[in-house]
């Protein structure tokens, strides 16, 4: 297989977490998100992904999936073990949820593509982009209140930590304080104990920059 990626892009980080969590091996193939205005608007990137994002997954016969949520569950259903998702219907609900809140609720409006728009419109993203993370944050930290053991729902990692921990990266760099989420910061440690998490960081790949 191979994944289109760029370091820094939470989105195909929750795919790199589930390949090394699966004990899968692929070729990186590095797509710069904004040298030379962005490779993802490049003809060559569009034709295989008409939304000009990462992640991009290329199977062994060619064909491709796009979206790191329909990733994952692809990753899941074709290698289920070890498992990303809980046995129980309510638990994976549960899981499907919080992911939901962070691949709906926050990645989109912190997007290069939507903080670039909002710059043309004359509008300063900073506080957008704060107010849409601290909004998700703070549901996620209610709702994992509940659920969590060790993990976001119980003591395996599930897709719902592998959405979590890039997401408190990109949080961070886009300034948001995150002391007062206790239960997520607690996860995102025991998340990054482990060696697919810490093999996945942005700063373990290969196109990354200092
Ligand atoms: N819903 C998509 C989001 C993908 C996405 O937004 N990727 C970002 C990086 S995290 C990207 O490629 N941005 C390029 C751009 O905005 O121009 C997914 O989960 O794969």
């Amino acid at each position: 297989m191979k994944l289109y990626s760029y370091w820094r892009s939470s989105a195909s980080w929750r795919v790199r977490t589930a390949l090394a969590y699966k004990g899968l091996s692929y070729d990186y193939v590095p797509v710069h998100l904004t040298r030379d205005g962005g490779e993802q608007h490049k003809e060559a990137y569009r034709e295989k992904n008409p939304m000009r994002q990462v992640p991009l997954l290329e199977l062994d016969d060619g064909r491709t999936l796009a979206q790191s949520v329909a990733i994952l569950e692809y990753l899941e259903e074709v290698f289920p073990e070890p498992p990303l998702l809980p046995r129980d219907p309510y638990l994976r609900g549960k899981v499907r949820q919080l992911v939901e809140v962070v691949n709906a609720g926050i990645q989109p409006f912190q997007n290069l593509a939507t903080t670039t728009r909002l710059r043309q419109l004359g509008v300063d993203p900073d506080a957008w982009v704060k107010e849409w993370i601290r909004r998700g944050l703070e549901a996620f930290e209610r709702e994992v209140a509940q659920t969590a053991g060790r993990f976001c729902v119980g003591d395996s990692p599930t897709f719902a930590d592998v959405v979590l921990v890039p997401q408190c990266y990109s949080s961070r760099r886009f300034g948001v304080d995150l002391t007062p989420y206790e239960n997520i910061l607690k996860i995102e440690k025991n998340c990054l104990e482990l060696d697919a998490f810490r093999r996945a960081h942005p700063e373990a790949q290969p196109d990354a920059e200092r």
